[in-house]
């Protein structure tokens, strides 16, 4: 019987995947402490309260703390078990931050004994795994780490990235398959344990650097492949063709199945993982640094479209409906959206723009400084609209009566309201 984790585990970072981890292992029994260094995400967790929105998450935070399983703290605790989940954001180079794993190493370190797996879960370049075993091995020279044996080591360190989508995480966290990589085989074996206790997917065994590489492929696999169908829209764009057109036709055929385009790639992974392979082997990967330049040239092209159109009337209105990196979230990070809307802000100082997000409650920094931008419900602001952007497919935005477009310029960059 392949082995199940049964103990205390501690999770460092209640982000996106660090809570959701957190609450799949504690409602499975699991003692789960939560550990971030923001005390208002600590206090939320630790009333039961989630700081994000995502659907079903809530409803396991509140489960997860009323059982008693799930607690939060900003101190680091012993533990039999730690998930690493804190950001890989990348440095003005693209390359890879890891500031916040080397953090949380050193965190992690003073509470080791021995025995304990010590799981890196923040998407990384190949090696980072292995680099975490030696700053372990650098800050506790009295235990075996598993770079440095090919023995029994005293912790056991491994890489499992995480592969669920926003929106879906709580539903992909149970059945998508896992891929464990050990930086050592019996590394691998052991963080295993961990994901036997929620996930009913397939957990596959491999390299810590592999599993590495193979969570950074997934990501830019699908990069590649949006900016192949942004690349065909302004290709059709320049031609007067409608791309979605094009693309449903050609998908027609039995092996081609072309993206969607939009108005960028936003979040914070697709955006941001392929750049770690370039990073890496910066003269094998033109493809993918392309693909990288076609997506992030896509806002300026669509707020370029709207600053033009805007010339055409006196004191034009616009209406950008959608802030958010994608549908039916409240995450604005590395947004596409909030691009165009800040270079069209940029561009028009002097025109008034309304922005339109059901799951937006407050403009970001950069847009609430400026007295020409305004938040306000779509409905209201289409009326008042010359021109309408849709730059974020929400459902509700879907369901608006297309009376409300008559007589506007209509930039529908997602596709949706065609017919
Ligand atoms: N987008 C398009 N056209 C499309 C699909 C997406 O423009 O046809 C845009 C979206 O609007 C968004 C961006 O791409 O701005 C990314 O959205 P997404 O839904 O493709 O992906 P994410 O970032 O929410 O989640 C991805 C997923 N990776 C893959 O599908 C390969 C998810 O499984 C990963 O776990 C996640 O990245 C991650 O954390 O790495």
């Amino acid at each position: 019987m392949a082995e199940i984790f049964s103990g205390r585990l501690a999770v460092i970072g209640l982000g996106y995947i660090g809570l959701p981890t957190a609450v799949a292992l504690a409602t499975r029994g699991i003692d789960v402490v939560g550990v971030d260094t923001n005390p208002r995400t600590v206090d939320a967790v630790e009333q039961g309260n989630v700081p994000l929105v995502e659907p079903d998450l809530a409803v396991g935070v509140t489960g997860a703390v009323a059982m008693g399983r799930l607690k939060a703290t900003t101190e680091t605790p012993e533990a039999d078990a730690y998930i690493i989940a804190v950001p890989t954001p990348f440095n003005a180079d693209h390359t890879a931050d890891l500031s916040y794993i080397r953090n949380a190493a050193e965190q992690i370190a003073p509470k080791l004994h021995g025995g304990e797996i010590v799981v890196v879960e923040s998407t990384s370049p190949p090696g980072t795994t292995e680099t975490v075993s030696r700053w372990l091995g650098e800050l506790r020279p009295d235990l075996v780490l598993p770079h440095a044996t090919e023995g029994i080591p005293d912790v056991y360190v491994a890489h499992c990235p995480e592969r669920v989508l926003p929106g879906r995480i709580m539903i992909e966290m149970v059945t998508n398959d896992r891929v464990v990589g050990g930086v050592s085989p019996r590394c691998a074996v052991k963080a295993a344990s961990i994901y036997r206790v929620f996930s009913q997917g397939k957990i596959l065994l491999t390299d810590a650097a592999s599993a590495e590489m193979a969570k950074l492929v997934e990501n830019a696999y699908r990069d590649v492949n949006i900016a192949f169908a942004n690349e065909l829209s302004l290709i059709c764009d320049s031609l007067k063709l409608d791309v979605w057109e094009v693309i449903k036709m050609a998908n027609r055929h039995p092996r081609v199945n072309i993206l969607s385009p939009g108005p960028g790639v936003g979040g914070h992974c697709i955006a941001v993982d392929p750049w770690f392979i370039v990073g890496a082997a910066p003269e094998l990967s033109p493809l993918i640094r392309t693909a990288r330049e076609v997506n992030d040239g896509k806002p300026q092209h669509v707020a370029n479209q709207v600053i033009r159109t805007t010339r055409r009337f006196r004191d034009p209105v616009v209406a950008c409906l959608g802030l958010t990196f994608k549908a039916n979230i409240d995450d604005i990070r590395e947004s596409p959206a909030r691009d165009v809307v800040s270079l069209i802000a940029e561009a028009l100082p002097n025109v008034d723009i309304r922005v339109c997000d059901p799951y937006v409650g407050e403009l970001p920094p950069e847009l609430a400084d400026r007295p020409n931008v305004r938040l306000q419900r779509a409905s209201e602001a289409i009326a008042d609209a010359d021109v309408v952007a849709l730059l974020v497919e929400h459902d509700k935005f879907k369901a608006l009566s297309r009376n409300l477009l008559e007589g506007k310029v209509v930039f529908d960059t997602r596709g949706v309201w065609r017919h």
